[in-house]
């Protein structure tokens, strides 16, 4: 039996879906996924292993022009993933137009390696609006094949899949088999209380915000684990914290439930917020963070 192996790199706008559709492939909840953009600030891998393959899935954070040093870093995560794909997965949404970067756009329309462009969120669209859609990006991006889906109700995903594993070279696996992804449960933990801070806090506030687990003590019975959230202003700092501290109870609460689900196991979570001050323009910060690419 051949093994088919490879590099599946999906980019785009913010909020077309990527997380979402990453999420669907794997199975597994890898992605924060929020209505906002900037939700996704890293490059994560999602594998999904068979016996004859692996799928080594790129979520990336959408396409923006960078105003301060850590969007900077964000598009480094967008244009290392240009450089090792084997398939490319462009995904729009209905009634949009192309990449607000040109330089990302004229590499898609120019690669080299095969581009599928997945026409997503069609659930929200009919069939007429659909057809023409589907000319517009024809024309677009003559090189893509293109496949309408709906990444959160799973429609024509399972066809991508197959497409991809047609396109994959002949190769050994480059994990571990039982390996899900390349990022640390410390990882995922940050992740999670981001996201209920994109959900619960409005306007500057949650891209303000980095999240570092200090502490992870996995015990029997429960896995204790103390985060800070760090933000640039004191400011924040109260808005975050909130009335008597019940925002981030809430930011608490949800956060622990979600783990808990991830882990399969009983969580205690303790979190506090501490300012550090404009880290998202600070380069060591930001290496500290995980954002060097
Ligand atoms: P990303 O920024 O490209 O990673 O997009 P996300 O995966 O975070 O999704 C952005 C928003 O679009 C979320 O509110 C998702 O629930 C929603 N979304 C994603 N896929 C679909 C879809 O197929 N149909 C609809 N109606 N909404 C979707
Ligand atoms: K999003
Ligand atoms: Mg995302």
């Amino acid at each position: 039996m051949n093994h088919k192996a490879g590099f599946v790199n999906i980019i785009g706008n913010p909020n077309v879906g990527k997380s979402t559709l990453m999420n669907a492939f794997v199975g597994e909840k890898l992605s924060i996924i929020t209505s906002k953009a900037q939700t996704t600030r890293h490059r994560i891998l999602g594998i999904v292993n068979g016996d004859d393959f692996q799928v080594v899935l790129s979520d990336t954070p959408g396409i923006i022009k960078p105003a301060y040093e850590l969007q900077e870093s964000m598009m480094g995560f967008v244009k290392s993933a240009f450089e090792d794909a084997d398939v490319l997965l462009y995904m729009v949404e209905i009634g949009e137009q192309e990449l607000k970067d040109e330089s990302f756009f004229y590499k898609i329309t120019s690669s080299k390696i095969p581009v599928l462009l997945l026409l997503n969120k069609i659930d929200k669209s009919n069939q007429e609006q659909l057809e023409s859609q589907v000319q517009v990006w024809l024309e677009k991006v003559p090189n893509a094949e293109i496949f309408p889906i709906s990444a959160l109700e799973g429609f024509n995903v399972k066809e991508v899949f197959n497409r991809i594993l047609d396109l994959l070279p002949e190769s050994p696996a480059f994990y571990p088999k039982d390996q899900l992804t390349d990022k640390p449960e410390r990882f995922f933990i940050n992740e999670t209380i981001r996201e209920k801070i994109l959900l619960h806090y409005k306007k500057e506030i949650p891209y303000a915000v980095e999240i570092e687990t200090e502490e992870f003590f996995e015990e029997e019975e429960i896995i204790r684990i103390r985060a800070v959230i760090m933000v640039e202003r004191e400011t924040q700092k109260g808005i975050i914290i909130g009335h008597k501290g019940s925002a981030l109870k809430r930011v608490g609460v949800e956060a622990r439930k979600d783990l808990e689900a991830f882990f399969g196991k009983q969580i205690h979570l303790e979190t506090y917020v501490k300012v550090n001050k404009n880290w998202r323009s600070n380069q060591k910060q930001l290496r500290r963070f995980g954002y060097n690419n």
